[in-house]
């Protein structure tokens, strides 16, 4: 890769995908948001419009292959990320993909397997929490040992509102990722074995609906962990993890609180969504993967094995939901690539 300026492609300019073109442009030196494509062209044009006047595709495949373009993120829907990252491989370019790396198992591992096969590591998995600060202070006082050996990890994962209608497996698929490898990261552990239960919050909604959901899952060196994700609470965004150790915990808490006094009430606002509450960790997030880039030192988030993971153990905790069993999760041995 050059070591001058990384011309980045942006795929998908919905929310996250604007926010992370904005953020090259405006907090991260070294790159420059050169494409932008989204389904909806209206929207590329305004995300082009915030970052310089970026070229815009109408193919995505055409933006990951063109010589001008040096790396790629991908921000479009779920369902999309394993073709687009494949197609990333075949051209030979970095990727930042957001997670989840794949929204099926086999897409997982013919990711994972394409990435082994070409021997170098090109994917980068956008699990912004690794980059918060107050998660990174919680891994580094249990790894410390100030207050002994971890034993439990527990989240608390909470949305506003998801699109009426969500099943449990979406919101496996899409928002429990981030607690699964929270749990990984913060516990340096593998998930052995998963179960859920979910509830649907209110009758009128559809039939299928679990948008609570209570997870726990046992660790590779018997620690535990468990997560609450409940994504209609209608208050706003909020999330936490805490490590009970031994003889301590620690707990994350929100960085951008400010006490407000307003009508009869003395309190903290809470985030509506994820984007403000993350967006340190998004910057942190794209500054080392374009360090990385440059620099050709390793990028310091997840990589290609933990959206693997991520995805198989997401499997597994949708079996569970459906079945009310414990189910192990099995993974294929780490390739040398990783370790
Ligand atoms: C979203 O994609 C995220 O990444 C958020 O962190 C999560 O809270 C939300 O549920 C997802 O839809």
């Amino acid at each position: 890769m050059s070591t001058g300026n990384i011309r980045v492609g942006v795929i998908g300019t919905g929310g996250m995908g604007t926010r992370h073109a904005v953020n090259i442009h405006r907090f991260v030196g070294g790159a420059t948001v050169s494409a932008v494509y989204d389904l909806d062209q209206g929207h590329a044009n305004q995300a082009a419009a915030q970052c310089g006047n970026a070229r815009v595709f109408d193919d995505p495949i055409k933006l990951i292959n063109d010589n001008s373009i040096d790396a790629v993120v991908i921000a479009s829907p779920d369902g999309t990320h394993a073709d687009m990252t494949l197609a990333c491989l075949k051209a030979g370019k970095p990727v930042l993909c957001e997670k989840p790396l794949a929204t099926r198992a086999e897409d997982a591992v013919k990711v994972l397997e394409a990435e082994v096969a070409i021997g170098r590591k090109l994917i980068a998995v956008g699990f912004m929490r690794r980059f918060d600060p107050q998660h990174v202070a919680v891994k580094n006082m249990a790894m410390s040992g100030e207050i002994g050996k971890p034993l439990l990890w527990k989240g608390v994962h909470r949305n506003a509102q998801i699109a009426f209608g969500i099943t449990g497996a979406t919101i496996l698929i899409n928002s429990a990722g981030h607690d699964f490898d929270s749990a990984r990261f913060l516990l340096s552990e593998e998930v052995q074995d998963v179960s859920v239960r979910g509830l649907k919050s209110r009758p009128e909604l559809h039939q299928d609906t679990k948008d609570l959901l209570l997870i726990q899952m046992t660790m590779s060196n018997n620690c535990l962990a468990t997560a609450e994700v409940y994504v209609n609470d209608e208050y706003g965004y909020e999330v936490s993890a805490e490590l009970v150790c031994q003889c301590g915990t620690a707990i994350t808490e929100q960085p951008d609180k400010t006490l407000v006094r307003a009508k009869s009430h003395r309190g903290f606002y809470v985030a509506s969504d994820w984007l403000s509450p993350f967006q340190d960790a998004y910057v942190a997030e794209l500054i080392d993967w374009v360090d990385s880039l440059q620099k050709g030192q390793p990028f310091h988030g997840a990589s290609a094995w933990d959206g693997y993971v991520t995805m198989m153990v997401t499997t597994a905790a949708i079996q569970s939901l459906n079945t009310g069993a414990v189910v192990p999760v099995k993974l294929i041995e780490k390739p040398a690539l990783y370790q």
